[in-house]
């Protein structure tokens, strides 16, 4: 995710290291200088994980570059980090109900957007937010008032797949509460150039690797007034954290 080749660290956005740490993003220390030369934000490593004592590094680092212009698109085109406080990153695009939806249109609710693809074969990453955004929903529900209050968006970052109709069958396999989408979630997506605007401004890395789609997680909450309020990065994050913000934004 960065490279800090004068603190000695690489943030890693990582998979999970068995019996040790679930996934989450985090600097680690490397102590070998080459991968400062070789490593950028948006590259894939693998490496060990040495823990010895109360120090921690990698070693054995292994660097695949960000495929160049002959390959995939660069992942790191563009993504910018948004800045909580400021305007959110608008957007404009069409959801699985075939209806148009904007920020600009959720003026006065709080909105929660993460970023996902119906294909996603990485239960940590899109099924995990897809079913922490169910479990969010079904908690807001139990407050009507509340729940009036808030909009759910999860866009997508393969739309030449997930077309409405595809989002629609998707939405109703994995985001079903009491036996339908819920009003208040819509899954939503555009055209290809349309969704790498969205995605980067709210700074999701992604790219296809092998034909696979290579990506980082971002969730936000944007305030009632169209304020970045809250950016949460990769999967750490608590469904009750999110639920606490919504509360507190909408106060
Ligand atoms: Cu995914």
């Amino acid at each position: 995710m960065s490279v800090d080749a004068e603190r000695g660290r690489l943030t890693v956005d990582h998979g999970d290291v068995p019996g040790y740490m679930p996934p989450m993003t985090m600097p680690f220390r490397v102590k070998d200088d080459w991968v400062f030369q070789a490593a950028t934000p948006g590259c894939r490593i693998s490496a060990n994980l040495i823990v010895e004592g109360k120090a921690t590094w990698l070693e054995n680092v292994v660097v695949t570059p960000v495929p160049g212009p002959a390959g995939a698109p660069s992942m790191i085109d563009g993504a910018t980090e948004p800045v909580p406080g400021e305007a959110a990153p608008p957007f404009s695009l069409t959801t699985h109900r075939y209806k148009p939806i904007s920020l600009q249109s959720l003026k006065g609710s709080a909105v929660l957007v993460t970023f996902i693809f119906s294909r996603c074969p990485l239960p940590d990453y899109c099924p995990l937010m897809t079913e922490r955004f169910a479990e969010i929903d079904r908690l807001l529900l139990g407050d009507p008032r509340f729940a009036s209050r808030v909009r759910l968006v999860s866009i997508t970052i393969d739309p030449e797949f997930d077309t409405p109709g595809v989002l629609n069958a998707h939405a109703s396999e994995v985001a079903t509460i009491d036996g339908k989408v819920p009003e208040n979630w819509d899954f939503a997506t555009s055209d290809p150039a349309t969704i790498r605007k969205v995605a980067e401004a709210y700074g999701l890395v992604y790219g296809k690797e092998d034909g696979q789609i290579v990506h980082s997680l971002r969730t936000a909450i944007v305030g009632p007034d169209g304020t970045l309020v809250k950016v949460y990065r990769g999967n750490e994050w608590k469904v009750a954290t999110v639920v606490e913000d919504l509360r507190s934004t909408l106060k």
